[in-house]
C-alpha cells in the first residue's frame, strides 16, 4: 500500500475546481477573521489558502504579484509613497520594493496572515526588514478614512468579495481611495476571474466609472486561480495606461514592456461582459 497523501481541493464551481496533493499541512487554524491554511505541494511549493481559496503559491506567485504591482508602478513616473491594502502575504510588497520608493504602507486586517506568511514564505523576511515599510494591522476602509497623507500609488490585494474582503469591493471604498491619491496618482486592484465572476466585473466597471476618469481592465494568467486568467483594474484620472515612463526593474519573470501593452487588450467575451454588466 502506498502512502495516501492528503488532497486539498478548491471548488471553482459546484462541479469543478483544482486539487493539490498536500505532502505536509504546515499550518491550519481559524483566526478571528478566517480559516488559514499553508501546505506543501511537490510542484507549487508552499501554498496559502484562506477560507478555502488559494491565494498564493511559492512557484506561481510572480504571475499575480507582478501584474498587480508593476503596471501601476511602471506607468507612474515617480512613485514615492505607496499604499497596499490587504496583501498580508507580502508578495505585492516585495514587488513594490524593487522601485526607489520613499515609503510603503501595508494595511492588513488579519495579523495572523502576516505571522503565518513570515514563517512559510521566504520573501517576507527581507521585505519586512526594509526601512521603507510600515505595517498597519487594521481595516483598509477605516485606514483610508483616518489617514491624512496622500499616496502616488494604491494597490488593492484583496481576496474575493466574501469574508473580510467584502468591503473592499464597493464603489464607496474606491471613492475613499481616490480621496487619498495625489494628483496624477494611480490605483490598481485585483477584480477576479473574467470567466467565473462575469457579471461582477461589469458592475465594478459601472461603479468605478463614476469615480475615476480612466478605468481600464487588464488581464494576466495565474495557473492556480479559477479559469487560469485573472483580471485587474487600473484606475486614475490622468495617467494613460500602456506607457512605461521609466526602466522596469530587473529580475522580473512575467512583466515587461510588451506584456504591459498586451495586458490591456481584452478578450472579446470580456469586452462583451463588461458592456452587459454596465447596463442596469
Ligand atoms: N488575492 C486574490 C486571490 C483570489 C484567488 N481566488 C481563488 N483562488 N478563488 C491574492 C493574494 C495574494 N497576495
Amino acid at each position: 500500500m502506498g502512502t495516501v497523501k492528503k488532497e486539498v481541493k478548491e471548488y471553482h464551481h459546484p462541479s469543478c475546481g483544482i486539487f493539490f496533493d498536500a505532502d505536509k499541512i504546515l499550518i491550519e487554524e481559524n483566526s478571528v477573521y478566517q480559516n488559514i491554511k499553508v501546505f506543501e505541494n511537490e510542484f507549487y511549493g508552499n501554498v496559502l489558502v484562506l477560507d478555502g481559496l488559494v491565494q498564493t503559491t511559492e512557484k506561481d506567485e510572480f504571475f499575480y504579484h507582478e501584474m498587480l504591482a508593476h503596471p501601476a508602478l511602471s506607468i507612474h513616473p515617480n512613485p514615492r509613497d505607496v499604499l497596499i491594502i490587504g496583501g498580508g502575504d507580502g508578495g505585492v510588497l516585495k514587488e513594490v520594493l524593487r522601485y526607489p520608493v520613499h515609503s510603503v504602507r501595508l494595511v492588513e486586517i488579519d495579523s495572523r496572515v502576516l505571522e503565518v506568511c513570515k514563517e512559510y514564505f521566504s520573501w517576507m523576511t527581507p521585505a519586512l526588514a526594509d526601512k521603507r515599510v510600515e505595517l498597519v494591522i487594521g481595516d483598509g476602509k477605516e485606514f483610508l478614512q483616518e489617514i491624512k497623507m496622500s499616496f502616488d500609488v494604491v494597490l488593492v490585494d484583496s481576496s474575493e468579495p466574501i469574508g473580510p474582503s467584502v468591503s473592499l469591493h464597493t464603489g464607496e471604498f474606491y471613492q475613499s481611495i481616490k480621496a487619498r491619491l495625489k494628483p496624477g496618482g494611480v490605483a490598481a486592484a485585483q477584480v477576479g476571474s473574467p470567466f467565473f465572476h462575469k457579471m461582477f466585473l461589469g458592475r465594478m466597471a459601472a461603479d468605478l466609472r463614476t469615480v475615476f476618469r480612466r478605468v481600464a481592465f487588464y488581464t494576466g494568467p495565474v495557473p492556480t486561480y479559477p479559469g487560469g486568467l485573472w483580471c485587474y483594474i487600473f484606475l486614475s484620472d490622468r495617467m494613460i495606461p500602456q506607457q512605461v515612463e521609466k526602466e522596469i526593474p530587473a529580475g522580473l519573470r512575467y512583466f515587461n514592456a510588451d506584456i504591459l501593452r498586451a495586458a490591456f487588450a481584452l478578450p472579446a467575451f470580456v469586452v462583451e461582459d463588461v458592456k452587459k454588466g454596465m447596463i442596469r
